[in-house]
């Protein structure tokens, strides 16, 4: 064997490696997801018939839309919706228009029914209720409330209340600062880090958070200190741009969408913000792990290959 015939047969071996990890991981990456007939319609006080949703395209009709991601809610619930409503209600609260879109995730209990009582008793606020025929994953819900809102903006808040619903005002002052159409503030939870929010959690969970930190920071979002808190306000704008093209449905869609977000130049801030562990936490430790760890190593490929990109905001590309 001469040196030619060697350096073909690296590059032969080379390009067949590349062709294979990019063929396992089309394989192993989700598509968009396709709404079913079922879930582009929502119920409400006024239309307790199904009724189809508004696109995030159209022109927002209220102040703030309230993402309310819930799967198997029945016990955590009602306590968040409580003091939410109170707050909106409020004179303190920075929208004077608003809805909740009550995204119940394929719920096997009685997640539905409960958030249409709130909505029957709760003449004063529009709260719809919308209903996916199957469960998608906290990513799933929260992109079908945002591509569904009616707000100039929109909060993603956990079921669980484990914010404060009143740290809204500080997400929307700083999103006042920014000057950009399109802008994102989050929730942050670093600050938390050395008290006894965190120390109360166990050990394996802590080491765990911090091997999530750091395959972050290889990911391409160490810039952010807390990718993972459960409450986010998008600008209309920001949410246009970003959600159609979100692809992940489980617990790592909150990095795709800052990874998004950094790609279209979308300004995030993130603000301190009070939070409590509540129990009944669903995150299973084990799996989860290993399910985030296997969609981050997705998101990186597909980022590496140019797969996952949102177009630049200046074409007009609408995906429903
Ligand atoms: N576990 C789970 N939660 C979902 C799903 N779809 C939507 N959610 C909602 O996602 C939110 C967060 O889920 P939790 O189970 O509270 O997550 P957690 O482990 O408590 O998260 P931390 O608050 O960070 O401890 C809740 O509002 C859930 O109802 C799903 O498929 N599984
Ligand atoms: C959801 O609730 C139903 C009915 O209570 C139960 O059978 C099911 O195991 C729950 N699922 C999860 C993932 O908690």
């Amino acid at each position: 064997m001469d040196g030619t015939t060697l350096i073909y047969g690296a590059v032969t071996l080379v390009l067949a490696v590349i062709l294979s990890c990019y063929t396992v991981l089309v394989l192993l990456s989700p598509a968009l997801v396709v709404p079913h007939e079922q879930d582009k319609k929502y119920r409400s006080r006024n239309t307790p018939n199904p009724t189809p949703l508004p696109s995030i395209h159209a022109d927002p009709e209220v102040d703030l839309t309230v993402v309310v991601p819930a799967f198997n809610e029945t016990q955590r619930m009602p306590t968040m919706l409580k003091s939410t409503l109170a707050y909106l209600a409020s004179a303190a609260s920075p929208a004077k228009t608003h809805e909740v879109l009550i995204v119940d995730d394929g719920s096997r209990d009685d997640t539905s029914d409960l958030a249409m009582t709130f909505a029957k008793e709760n003449p004063g606020h529009e709260i719809r209720v919308v209903t996916l025929h199957r469960n998608l994953g906290k990513g799933g819900a929260v992109r079908h409330g945002m591509m569904h809102g009616r707000g100039k903006r929109l909060l993603m808040v956990d079921a669980d209340g484990a914010s404060r619903f009143e740290d809204v005002n500080l997400l929307w002052d700083a999103m006042d600062k920014f000057a950009e159409d399109a802008s994102i503030a989050i929730g942050s939870r670093a600050h938390l880090v050395k008290t006894e929010a965190v120390v109360k959690r166990s050990v394996v969970r802590n080491v765990l958070m911090y091997g999530l930190h750091t395959i972050l920071r290889v990911v391409g979002v160490g810039h952010i200190r807390d990718t993972q808190c459960g409450f986010k306000l998008f600008s209309r704008r920001a949410a246009q741009l970003i959600f159609p093209y979100q692809h992940l449905c489980t617990w790592i869609f909150d990095v795709e969408v800052l990874l998004l977000a950094k790609q279209l130049r979308v300004p995030v801030a993130e603000v301190p913000i009070e939070w409590h562990e509540v129990s009944g936490s669903k995150l299973n430790v084990l799996t989860d792990s290993l399910q985030m760890l296997r969609d981050l190593l997705i998101l990186r490929a597909n980022l590496v290959f140019g797969r996952w990109v949102a177009p630049p905001a200046t074409t007009k590309q609408q995906i429903q």
